[in-house]
């Protein structure tokens, strides 16, 4: 009787711990952090790999580019795609100077950006695949372990560097091993 009330407030009191979650960040750079300036006559695919992070719940995935401007002030566009694969790494590939975006049809755009502001002003771009309705896509081209941007700049663009940061979570498995570890302390 006694073991049995032991046992029986062992289990209430756990019962009441929540299953704990931690978030974190996981934070990627390229090789040629600044995606070398983004030069007008190239195209680039960033394979990354994501397989530790495989099973566990994505939250977000957020590509920035620091300090970007275009080197002139004339019509410019950044072609930014969400690829299933590339080759991991950076590939820089030749597009001749072209004005077509080299990976239509590739993967979902996630922008073709303009700098409107002169070359003299920089911003910093910053997309939420969350908040871009892109997060199931890229979840399901996670599962494999590899993740993937592509870049088509048809100008020139200056820049101080591109990252990725996947935010995702860790459930303790504390709930579904109780009534086990309970039994084990009483045999
Ligand atoms: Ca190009
Ligand atoms: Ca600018
Ligand atoms: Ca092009
Ligand atoms: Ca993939």
């Amino acid at each position: 009787m006694r073991l049995l009330t032991v046992v029986l407030l062992v289990a209430g009191l756990l019962a009441m711990v929540p299953t704990w979650a931690l978030a974190f960040e996981a934070t990627f750079t390229p090789s040629m952090s600044d995606l070398d300036d983004l030069d007008h006559y190239c195209a680039y695919t960033w394979g990354i790999d994501v397989s530790h992070l495989t099973g566990m719940p994505i939250c977000d995935i957020e590509l920035r580019i620091d300090d970007i401007t275009n080197f002139d002030d004339g019509p410019n566009v950044l072609w930014i795609h969400l690829l299933d694969d590339a080759p991991l790494g950076v590939c820089e590939l030749w597009d001749g100077h072209d004005s077509v975006d080299e990976f239509e049809g590739s993967g979902p755009l996630v922008d073709g950006w303009s700098d409107t502001n002169g070359s003299g002003t920089t911003d910093d771009l910053s997309y939420s695949l969350s908040t871009l309705g892109l997060l199931t896509t890229a979840e399901e081209y996670c599962a494999d372990g590899v993740l993937a941007f592509a870049f088509d700049p048809d100008c020139h663009f200056w820049n101080n560097g591109a990252t990725i940061i996947i935010d995702v979570v860790v459930c303790s498995p504390v709930e579904s091993t109780t009534w086990t570890k309970i039994k084990s302390l009483y045999r």
